[in-house]
């Protein structure tokens, strides 16, 4: 494992932008840091859509609800991409779920690895956390909003470099995919499931219920005002919530307790 992570490379401008504008087509546009606190954050400042903002190393990544995602340098995948969606504002909601399945087709698409859904949008190998995904909605330019859209996934970590426990990367799955082909697979296989979404949201609905791995099982949800729920994860409505034994959950922490 350590020679996979050993053989790691920066990321170039030059390589960056062809592999976006090869997958995901040429009207992308790349900027690539060599170090940023938080891609997030950097893409919020200026939201101009269809940017993709890619740090080879994240020094203060950002999870959900206050929480932090920390990867060693050169081991990683943090990027951030800005989409206006064109959304009713009522289906703005299922956008994580789509921005999940497109994750777990892009990086199925270039490793052959098929990562299960949990709700809401963890992409998860054998059990394992590989990828965390943030959505922030923010005012673009012309005031009007747009949604800032971070992506981590652990590509190059060997099993001793994994920061927390309950993670994995694609190296210790047995693969290592170059970074920036797996980022142009990401940002394309993600734009193709926003689109699906602004179809109609039946489809995206289908096919997230039927890749969700918490469906079906107990869970204990950490909600935000510090309660706690207990029950089945019984189905994903059509507004996206995790409905648990007839609790609809809007925003929380899911732990998967056991199977059914
Ligand atoms: C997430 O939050 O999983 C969203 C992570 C989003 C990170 C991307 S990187 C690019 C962009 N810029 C940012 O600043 N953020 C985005 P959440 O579901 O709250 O999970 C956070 C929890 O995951 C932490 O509390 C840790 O337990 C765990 N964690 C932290 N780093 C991890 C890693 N590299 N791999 C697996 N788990 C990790």
């Amino acid at each position: 494992m350590s020679d996979i992570a050993a053989s790691w490379s920066p990321l170039e401008p030059s390589t960056v932008e062809a592999a976006v504008a090869a997958a995901a087509g040429p009207d992308w546009t790349v900027r690539l840091l060599a170090a940023a606190g938080s891609t997030n954050e950097v893409a919020a400042a200026d939201p101009v859509p269809r940017t993709v903002v890619v740090a080879d190393h994240q020094t203060a990544g950002r999870g959900r609800l206050d929480r932090s995602w920390s990867t060693p340098p050169g081991t990683a995948l943090t990027f951030s991409l800005v989409l206006r969606p064109a959304l009713p504002d009522r289906h703005w909601s299922l956008l994580p779920l789509a921005v999940a399945l497109g994750a777990a087709d892009g990086i199925a698409s270039l490793t052959g690895l098929r990562p299960d859904l949990k709700w809401p949008n963890d992409l998860l190998l054998g059990g394992r956390k590989l990828s965390g995904i943030l959505l922030e909605r923010v005012p673009g330019r012309d005031g009007r909003p747009v949604v800032v859209i971070g992506i981590g996934v652990n590509v190059g970590m060997g099993a001793e470099q994994l920061p927390v426990e309950g993670a994995t990367s694609l190296a210790v799955e047995g693969v290592a995919p170059d970074r920036a082909a797996l980022l142009g697979a990401l940002v394309a296989a993600v734009d193709v499931r926003v689109d699906e979404l602004a179809t109609g949201p039946d489809r995206l609905l289908a096919a997230y219920r039927s890749r969700c791995v918490t469906l079906g099982r107990q869970v204990r949800v950490h909600l935000p005002a510090g309660r706690e729920l207990t029950g089945i994860a019984q189905d994903v409505d059509d507004d996206g919530r995790l409905v648990v034994d007839g609790v609809p959950v809007g925003a929380g922490d899911v732990v998967h307790v056991r199977a059914r």
